[in-house]
C-alpha cells in the first residue's frame, strides 16, 4: 500500500494548523531555504561535468558567467530571501558586512538569517559532501525599518530555528526548532524534501571522535589526554573510532545521527579555534542540543557565547552529552 510522506511544505503546514497563532513567517523561510538548498544542490551534484564544460571558455551554457560555487550557493540563498516576504536581511560566512533588505516588504519582516552556503566547499573536487548551514534569529529593532548588526550579534541559544542541508549520496535538510528536530530527503523523483527522519536524538553515547588528528602536537594537553582516552576506550579495551571527513556538515550529520563527538579545539597556529561562531558553531549546536547533544567551546555552551563580531571564531566540541560531559572532565581537570 502506497505510504504517505509528508512533503517539507506538507510538514510545515501540518506545524501551522497546531498553531492556530503563528504567521507562517518560519515555514515561509524554511521553504524558501529549501528551494536554494535544491538549486544548490543541483550545481553542486554536476561539479565534475560543469568543470569538463567550463574547460571551453567561462561561460555556462546561458552565456552566464561561471560562478565558484560558493560564491553561487551565496547568491541563490540571498535571491530567495531577499524576494521572500519573511527577511529583514542575511549575514553571510562569504560576506563581510551583512545586508539588510532595504524595501517595504522585508523591513516588516521579523527574521534575520545567518548562513554558511557551502561548508566544506574544498572538498567539491574530490566528489565528498558538503553541506549549508542555517541559523534563523528575531531581529531587535522593531520592524518597520531596516535591520542592524545588533539584529545579528545574539548569542546562538536565541535561534528561533536553525538547520543545515548535507549534499551527499542524497541531499538531505536537517531542521530544529525549540520543538524538535526533523531529517527530510530530498526525492529526487518529484524533487520535494521528504520527512524521512522524524524527532531526530543525538544518541546519549557514541563510539567514534571526529578531529583532525594531524594538529595533534597543537592541541593543549587536555584535548591530547582526551584523545589517549578515546583511543584507549572508556573500558580501556576497545577504543573508539576516529572518523574525519573535513566538511563539518557531514562530521556533524553522522554526529547527530549514530552518536559521537565532534572536534575542532584551538591550534598552535589558530589560537581561538577555526570555526565560525555564528555561522557554522551556532546553528549545529542549536540542533545537537535540542536533539539531546550538548555543545561547548571547552569552558561555556556554545549556545551562551556572546558575539562581538560577525565572524568571529571558537573551539568547539559538540555530540552525544556524556561524551561532551566526559571531554569537559579533562579541561576541568586540568584548569
Ligand atoms: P570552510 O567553511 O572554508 O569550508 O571551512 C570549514 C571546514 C569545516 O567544514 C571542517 O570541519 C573544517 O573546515 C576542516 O578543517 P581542517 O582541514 O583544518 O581539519
Ligand atoms: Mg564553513
Amino acid at each position: 500500500m502506497y505510504k504517505k510522506v509528508l512533503t517539507l511544505d506538507e510538514f510545515t503546514i501540518q506545524q501551522l494548523r497546531l498553531f492556530p497563532h503563528a504567521t507562517g513567517e518560519l515555514s515561509a523561510l524554511l521553504r524558501d531555504i529549501g528551494l536554494a538548498a535544491k538549486r544548490i544542490y543541483a550545481e553542486v551534484s554536476r561539479a565534475g561535468i560543469a568543470d569538463i564544460l567550463g574547460a571551453t571558455g567561462d561561460t555556462n551554457i546561458q552565456g552566464e558567467e561561471v560562478q565558484q560555487l560558493d560564491l553561487f550557493a551565496n547568491n541563490q540563498l540571498i535571491a530567495v530571501l531577499r524576494h521572500g516576504m519573511s527577511c529583514a536581511g542575511i549575514a553571510s560566512e562569504e560576506m563581510e558586512d551583512m545586508v539588510a533588505f532595504d524595501d517595504a516588504v522585508n523591513n516588516n519582516s521579523k527574521y534575520v538569517v545567518m548562513f554558511d552556503p557551502l561548508d566544506g566547499s574544498s572538498n567539491i573536487d574530490i566528489n565528498i559532501p558538503t553541506g549549508t548551514i542555517f541559523g534563523i534569529y528575531r531581529r531587535i529593532s522593531s520592524p518597520g525599518a531596516p535591520c542592524i548588526l545588533t539584529d545579528f550579534l545574539q548569542p546562538g541559544y536565541r535561534q528561533v530555528a536553525a538547520g543545515y542541508v548535507i549534499y551527499g549520496p542524497s541531499a538531505m535538510l536537517v531542521y530544529a526548532t525549540r520543538r524538535g528536530v526533523n531529517g527530510f530527503t530530498l526525492d529526487p523523483a518529484i524533487g520535494e524534501f521528504c520527512l524521512s527522519h522524524p524527532n531526530m536524538v543525538c544518541p546519549e553515547n557514541g563510539s567514534t571522535y571526529s578531529i583532525n588528528q594531524g594538529y595533534f602536537f597543537q592541541y593543549t594537553s587536555a584535548v591530547q589526554q582526551y584523545l589517549a582516552f578515546c583511543q584507549q576506550g572508556a573500558k580501556k579495551s576497545v577504543g573508539y573510532s576516529q572518523r574525519y571527513v573535513g566538511s563539518m556538515v557531514a562530521d556533524v550529520h553522522r554526529t547527530l545521527l549514530k552518536g559521537g563527538i565532534f572536534l575542532y579545539p584551538a591550534t598552535a597556529a589558530k589560537p581561538k579555534g577555526k570555526l565560525r561562531l555564528m555561522y557554522e558553531c551556532n546553528p549545529l549546536a542549536f540542533i545537537l542540543t535540542v536533539a539531546g547533544g550538548k555543545a561547548t567551546n571547552g569552558a561555556a555552551s556554545i549556545l551562551h557565547l556572546l558575539p562581538a563580531s560577525l565572524h568571529e571564531v571558537t573551539p568547539v566540541y559538540m555530540g552525544s552529552a556524556n561524551m561532551v560531559s566526559a571531554l569537559q572532565g579533562f579541561f576541568s581537570a586540568s584548569g
